[in-house]
């Protein structure tokens, strides 16, 4: 074996982000089923995991984080994800939207809207790309919203006009789901919704829309990512299905790293 041990030099840490999240969770399983011991994943945040993954390339530094995608960081830095021979982190992961039962009988157009938002990891990337750069996120999300109308016309294709009713959207400070909510509120916003979208930590969200405290929710990573709250919650949310096709989770690094699999972190 050639490859360059990375051990040491990254003092057996990989950059994690939120405890609650699910790539998070699934790092920590990785190190058991990988045998790395004497590693750990360190919890974050996605911005803290950001700032140290934008540091060390400036540097030329190696560094693990717990990655996904879409994500602008693969349209910002040269990345490759860690193969998972294992398969720890699981295959392709759809986006789902969930609401709380009865949202269907109490705001039908809202439901329509929810049921209907669907995207690509094109559109989601443009606008998280701008959010990354510095912009507001609800101001992005506006500018994509009124640039995009033939797509926002799709998914609100039967629903009508209302007058100031109150929704609650729920979602985690994750880079793609500030994008999803603030777009998906956006739309709502404009058909005459008061719309509020609260972040929360994750498994705090699914318990939100499942309690029917809030409305609902465009973040449920699935079928791996958050499928263990899914199984928790399932039969008390409504699946409105895929909102985006063709995510992924996994052990991201720079790609000048000289390191392909999760395998190769073994001693
Ligand atoms: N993420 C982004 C989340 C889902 C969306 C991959 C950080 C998670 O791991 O739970």
């Amino acid at each position: 074996n050639d490859e360059v041990n990375y051990s040491e030099e990254l003092d057996y840490k990989i950059t994690g982000i939120e405890a609650g999240a699910g790539v998070f969770k699934a790092s920590e399983q990785a190190l058991e089923d990988y045998g790395l011991e004497g590693w750990e994943s360190v919890a974050s945040s996605s911005g803290a995991m950001a700032t140290a993954l934008g540091e060390a390339i400036d540097k030329e530094e190696p560094i693990i984080v717990t990655g996904w995608s879409p994500h602008w960081k693969f349209a910002k830095y040269d990345l490759k994800y860690l193969e998972d021979p294992e398969g720890t982190f699981g295959d392709a992961e759809i986006i789902g939207t969930m609401v709380r039962e009865g949202l269907e009988e109490d705001m039908p157009n809202a439901y329509t809207v929810l049921d209907q938002f669907f995207w690509t990891e094109q559109d989601m990337n443009d606008v998280m790309l701008e959010i990354s750069d510095g912009g507001d996120a609800a101001e992005v999300a506006a500018a994509w919203v009124e640039d995009n109308a033939d797509k926002v016309s799709e998914w609100t294709e039967g629903a009508e006009e209302v007058d100031g009713k109150e929704i609650e959207l729920v979602y985690v400070e994750w880079d793609t789901e500030v994008a999803s909510t603030h777009v998906v509120g956006k739309v709502l916003e404009d058909l005459g919704f008061d719309v509020t979208v609260t972040p929360i930590d994750n498994a705090l969200m699914w318990q939100a829309v499942a309690t029917g405290e809030a409305d609902g929710m465009v973040a449920a990573w699935l079928p791996a990512t958050h499928g263990d709250l899914y199984e928790e919650y399932k039969d008390q949310l409504v699946d409105l299905g895929a909102n985006l096709e063709g995510a992924k989770i996994g052990l991201v690094v720079p790609s000048y790293m000289d390191i392909d699999s999760i395998a190769d972190l073994q001693p």
